[in-house]
């Protein structure tokens, strides 16, 4: 790997916590990029793997595991750029494992179309909105087009379960749409700031969303927990993202 190609692709490191309480080592550390051994994404520049980051146990099995955006990723050959995908890792007593990895993008959850400048992917959290045990992700997609209001922005959740993450249920939100106030407006970047916190005490996670626009900077505290969304306006998956995943460019 060329250093200008390193610095570009972006790359994953996970320190592993020794026997010392309260003390991160280097030993066993993992070190993870677009086309480590047994992923489906091969090897591309400037696609930023790793610039967003989120760990949670979506399978609930005990072991944490770890959402990685990459959100500057092309899509159909090139003829999309940016679109950007999310790739998870699960988690075994060994640390992350390839085996069993996911890619999600705007095509798996088919909630809205993939489109250049997406970029979904650029934010991600973990929270557990339907209190179920297992962690539930959050992408941020804040360069989503609204029909013709560009960069208006977007949310995607998608639910843990004890097989992995799943679009059974995933759930798309936006300004204005949903119960979701205030109307999107261009530059809006909707989801381009992510928070998780339980800010009604009620034991479930909720999620804020801002900046609602540069602009304003604005929050607009969306809360989540309890119960899930109204799935019956819910458009469900095209296809189940276990590895090998699915054919393409990645
Ligand atoms: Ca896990
Ligand atoms: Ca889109
Ligand atoms: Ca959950
Ligand atoms: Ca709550």
């Amino acid at each position: 790997m060329s250093s200008s190609l390193r610095t570009s692709i972006g790359l994953i490191v996970a320190l592993l916590s020794p026997p010392v309480r309260g003390q991160l080592s280097t030993a066993g550390a993992q070190f993870w990029h677009e086309g480590s051994p047994g992923l489906v994404s091969s090897l591309q520049e400037e696609v930023h793997f790793g610039s967003a980051l989120a760990a949670g146990d979506f399978d609930c099995d005990g072991f944490d595991d770890l959402a990685i955006g990459v959100p500057d990723d092309d899509d159909s050959g090139g003829a999309l750029n940016r679109v950007g995908y999310v790739t998870v890792l699960y988690s075994s007593e060994t640390g992350l494992v390839a085996a069993g990895h996911q890619l999600w993008d705007q095509q798996s959850l088919a909630a809205e179309e993939e489109e250049s400048e997406d970029r979904f992917g650029e934010t991600l959290v973990a929270g557990d909105f339907d209190a179920d045990g297992c962690m539930d992700l959050v992408v941020g997609i804040p360069y989503e087009d609204i029909g013709t209001i560009v960069d208006a922005g977007a949310i995607q959740v998608i639910y843990g379960a004890p097989g992995g993450l799943t679009a059974a249920g995933n759930a798309f939100f936006r300004q204005g749409a949903d119960g979701v106030q205030g109307a999107p407006q261009a530059g809006d970047t909707f989801g381009f700031s992510l928070a998780v916190g339980d800010f009604n005490s009620d034991g479930s996670d909720d999620l804020a969303i801002g900046p609602c626009g540069r602009r304003r900077g604005c929050a607009n505290p969306l809360r989540l927990g309890g119960q899930r969304p109204d799935r019956r306006r819910r458009r469900h998956s095209r296809s189940w993202l276990r590895a090998p995943g699915r054919a393409g460019d990645r």
